[in-house]
């Protein structure tokens, strides 16, 4: 046993370890980071790039620190959540880093184009490069796991501002710990987070108490499931049926697949949303490896959740019988 433990805490040490340290570098040696995610920030894209803005600031005061992009929306609940205004000039001598995400065309801001140099941390499964650095690891459940990691592997200290932020996201992208991206590593950094003074009470009522009117919504939703004959459940809602629910197509696409989760034979489970005359499609599974199906319909995310774009209904149901062909595959 002994020997293998070892082993374990050499290859942490030798792989990890100065990937991050590089990371540590480049930040020691800019004066200006301005932090970027995806688009359309979920609770782990805010949570990760509040949390590094505040670790950055924390541990060396003298930097200025920006966040950039989109209105956090409902996870405007995360104190120093506010993004910045930044001149274009800021830029040009900046070091941008993009957290949590795996495409270009997602980023929150697409001047990191024009800083001085670019990082990326992210644990989606890697698509292409971005970024000038990258360290890209998807056995991390959330980014903001990978950024706390960071922080105690590199021996930075953690504030109350920073853990609240950095387990937020832990919480929310490991769907409250139970996805099986979830590790010994995720609960080991969450105990860091919560001696540093993440607050989990505050986190969860502002996480998880719904209005009423959601709860009717998701009511309605749940009243729309179908399913394949090899049991994926889905529903479609079309833009007339998105428009009466009286919710942006985020809020039912992406805030209401996870209804479909945890019926008992389906292992995968997919909600399409049109919207601007396109159609929401997000994929999720228990079993196999949804991943590839999203990538062929210009897509991505991650092996068990992952999100696509696609043209329209006929599309959709291509993309439904290919999940259904996986689904009996796998059983
Ligand atoms: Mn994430």
């Amino acid at each position: 046993m002994a020997p293998l433990f070892i082993a374990l805490v050499a290859f942490s040490w030798y792989h990890v370890k100065p990937m991050f340290e590089k990371a540590i570098e480049l930040i020691k040696k800019a004066n200006t980071i301005i932090i970027h995610r995806h688009q359309k920030p979920d609770g782990d894209a805010i949570g990760a790039q509040v949390g590094l803005k505040n670790l950055i600031l924390d541990n060396y005061p003298q930097k200025k620190v920006y966040a950039v992009g989109d209105s956090p929306e409902r996870y405007g609940f995360i104190e120093g959540s506010m993004m910045d205004e930044v001149e274009d000039d800021v830029f040009l001598d900046a070091l941008s880093i993009i957290l949590d995400t795996s495409a270009p065309q997602l980023i929150s801001d697409n001047r990191y184009t024009s800083a001085l140099m670019t990082l990326r941390i992210d644990h989606h499964l890697f698509v292409e490069r971005i970024a000038d650095a990258e360290i890209v690891d998807p056995s991390f459940e959330s980014c903001a796991g990978e950024i706390a990691f960071m922080a105690i592997e590199t021996g930075l200290s953690i504030s109350s501002i920073c853990a609240n932020a950095l387990y937020t996201g832990m919480v929310t992208d490991s769907g409250r710990f139970q996805y099986d991206s979830t590790t010994s590593r995720t609960f080991s950094t969450a105990s860091v987070l919560l001696k540093a003074g993440a607050d989990i009470a505050t986190i969860y009522s502002s996480l998880y108490v719904d209005d009423f009117l959601m709860m009717r919504r998701k009511a309605e939703y749940t009243l729309k499931i179908q399913f394949t004959d090899n049991l994926v459940a889905y529903v479609y809602m079309t833009e007339k049926e998105l428009q009466q629910t009286g919710l942006d197509a985020f809020s039912v696409s992406r805030g209401m697949v996870n209804t479909m989760a945890n019926i008992k034979g389906t292992k995968i489970w997919v909600s399409f949303t049109e919207s601007n005359k396109k159609v929401l499609c997000e994929l999720r599974s228990s079993g196999p490896d949804i991943n590839p199906i999203a990538v062929k319909y210009g897509g991505g995310g991650h092996k068990k959740a992952s999100g696509a774009t696609i043209a329209d209904h006929d599309t959709a149901m291509k993309m439904l019988e290919d999940l259904n062909r996986m689904a009996g595959e796998y059983r």
